[in-house]
Order: structure tokens, then C-alpha cells, then sequence
């Protein structure tokens, strides 16, 4: 007789989602929700993601591999392509594809096209619409919304209304997309969640207080680049340099007497502290690179260069 073991190694399910959609739909956010960290940083701007995170969640009978991507826009410079680049080739290699809308709002012409170019077919693996933010949509446009989404997309699997924010209906999408991932072992150890290293998520977690706090083109037009990182066991020693793309910025990012870098910096420390699960010692500077973004040079530099 198999033991509960062997049973379950041969009923487990593991494989990758990829988490699809135009900027701002809730992609980084769900995929917090479901991992319990945030591993992905958010912000009410569009664009706020600029690479592929792995979200790994792990439970006793299956892996779920999330690949949050950038939102999927048209955009003029090098690093939105890039950004738009990373997004499809993660749809290409991904096992089954999440495509998220926000259900709030009326559907726009981003989003149909969007789902219209996933259900002509060219990728093939199953597809499941997510109706995101529920919890501040019309419930009367809801069922309306969803008989929709079955007109664009006639061969998807699934239309579920969610919530990333509060996790409702989150248990249901977890099912749904478990269902069409291989039967195999886990592929990564249950105690990793993500394939950023804290390095990466010193950046990130630095360009998230920049995104939140400037308004405008700057946070577009900026990133972070660590120049120091050492850990000495009970306290990490980060040097991080915030790139603006013009010298205009720099003034207006830093602010008056030095106090919006200071802002900046003690919400990240903060933020980076409960993550790494130790004190953090963060010190900051701003240097203007023109035109960084426009640059596929730098953007490898930074990370940016949509490889991966
Ligand atoms: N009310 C509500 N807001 C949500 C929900 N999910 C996400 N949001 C908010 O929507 C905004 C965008 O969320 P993100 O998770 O950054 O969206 P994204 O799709 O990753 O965006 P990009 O990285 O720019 O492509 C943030 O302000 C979130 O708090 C939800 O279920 N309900
Ligand atoms: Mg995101």
C-alpha cells in the first residue's frame, strides 16, 4: 500500500503562471497576497514593475510558480519595450497564463486588445481570465463583464472575479490554475518564495518610496542602482544610488533641506527591515544619468535590458 508520502508525491502538481495584463490591474499585488511577502513592490502608478519576479508558493500538494511581469503597454522609450519584451516572453514559457483586468473600471481599449491577442490562439496553454479588484466594482457590471469576457475569449478555461487586495476568491483561482499544471515534484525548495536576492529587493524596495512620493514623469524616469551591500549578521549596510534622468529631477527628488531623500529612505528602511528580518542601515544618494532609460547599455546595466 503507498504511504501518504508517495501519495502525495504522485498526486502533486507544480509548474508556472504567468501574471499577465496592462499596467495597474493588481498582477504584483495578487501574487503578495498568495506568497505573504511582499516580494513585488506596488504602487498606484502604472509601470511600477519592470521585470520578471518569481513568486514561489508551495503547499502540501502542489507548487505554484508565479511570474509577475510588467503591465503590457505601448510606451516610446527603450525600457518600455524592454519592459513589454520581458512580459511576453514570460507568457511564452509560462505553463498556464493568468490574464488580470480591474474589474472597477469600464473595459478599455488596452485591455480588450490585450485579451484579444492571447485568445487568437498563437500561445497555446490554457488561459484563465482574472477579474480583479472586485471590492470596489459594481456588482450589478460584474455578470455583464464576465458574459463579456466569454465573447472575446470563447476558449478560455476560466473567468474568475477577484479581489487581490482583500484575497477573496483567491483560494478558487488557486484551484482552477493548479488543475492544468503537470503532475511532477516540486521544482524549487518550499522554504524559497522568490528568485530576488536581497540585493534586488533593497532596489526595489527604494524605487517603490520614489514612485510614491513623486509625481509626474519622474518616477518613470528614475531607478536605483546598489553600489554596497554587506551583511554583518544582525545588521545589512546598503548603499543606493536613485538614477534621474534629468538634472531637473534631482532637486525636486531630494527636496527641501534634504527632507524628501529622508522620507524616502526611512520608509524603505523600514519596509526592507521586515523583509530581510534584521536591522537595516540605508544611506542614499541621487545622480543624475540623462536619459538612462533610452539607453540599452545602461538598461543592462541596471537589469533592465530584458534578459533574463
Ligand atoms: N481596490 C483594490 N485595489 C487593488 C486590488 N489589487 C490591486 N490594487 C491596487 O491597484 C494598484 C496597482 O497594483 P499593482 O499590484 O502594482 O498592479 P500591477 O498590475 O502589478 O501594475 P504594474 O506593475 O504597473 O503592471 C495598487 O494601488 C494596488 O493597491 C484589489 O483587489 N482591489
Ligand atoms: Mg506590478
Amino acid at each position: 500500500m503507498a504511504t501518504t508520502e508517495e501519495l502525495n508525491e504522485t498526486s502533486f502538481r507544480c509548474g508556472t503562471v504567468a501574471l499577465l495584463g496592462v499596467p495597474n490591474v493588481g498582477k504584483s499585488t495578487l501574487m503578495n497576497y498568495v506568497i505573504g511577502a511582499k516580494v513585488a513592490i506596488v504602487t498606484p502608478k502604472p509601470q511600477t514593475t519592470r521585470h520578471r519576479i518569481l513568486g514561489i508558493y508551495t503547499a502540501d500538494d502542489r507548487q505554484i510558480i508565479f511570474v509577475d511581469t510588467p503591465g503590457i503597454h505601448k510606451g516610446g522609450q527603450q525600457l518600455n519595450r524592454n519592459m513589454v519584451r520581458v512580459a511576453y516572453a514570460a507568457a511564452e514559457e509560462a505553463v498556464v497564463l493568468a490574464i488580470m483586468q480591474d474589474a472597477s473600471k469600464p473595459l478599455d481599449q488596452p485591455t480588450r486588445m490585450l485579451i484579444e491577442r492571447f485568445a487568437d490562439g498563437r500561445l497555446n496553454q490554457p488561459r484563465i481570465h482574472v477579474l480583479n479588484k472586485v471590492d470596489r466594482a459594481d456588482k450589478a457590471r460584474l455578470l455583464p463583464r464576465l458574459q463579456q469576457m466569454q465573447q472575446l475569449d470563447p476558449g478560455a478555461k476560466a473567468y474568475i472575479p477577484v479581489s487581490a487586495r482583500k484575497g477573496t476568491q483567491l483560494d478558487s483561482l488557486l484551484n482552477e490554475l493548479t488543475k492544468y499544471l503537470p503532475l511532477q515534484p516540486a521544482i524549487h525548495d518550499p522554504d524559497w518564495f522568490t528568485d530576488q536576492s536581497q540585493r534586488q529587493l533593497a532596489a526595489e524596495y527604494v524605487r517603490e518610496q520614489v514612485f510614491l512620493s513623486m509625481h509626474q514623469e519622474i518616477p518613470f524616469q528614475t531607478a536605483v542602482d546598489i553600489e554596497r551591500f554587506e551583511d554583518h549578521g544582525d545588521m545589512i549596510e546598503i548603499e543606493a544610488v536613485i538614477l534621474v534622468g534629468s538634472e531637473r529631477h534631482k532637486p525636486m527628488l531630494i527636496g527641501k533641506g534634504g527632507g524628501g531623500m529622508k522620507a524616502v529612505g526611512t520608509k524603505a528602511r523600514m519596509g526592507l527591515q521586515e523583509i530581510l528580518g534584521c536591522r537595516v542601515n540605508l544611506n542614499i544618494w541621487v545622480k543624475v544619468d540623462e536619459d538612462w532609460f533610452d539607453h540599452q547599455g545602461k538598461l543592462i546595466d541596471l537589469g533592465l535590458g530584458a534578459e533574463h
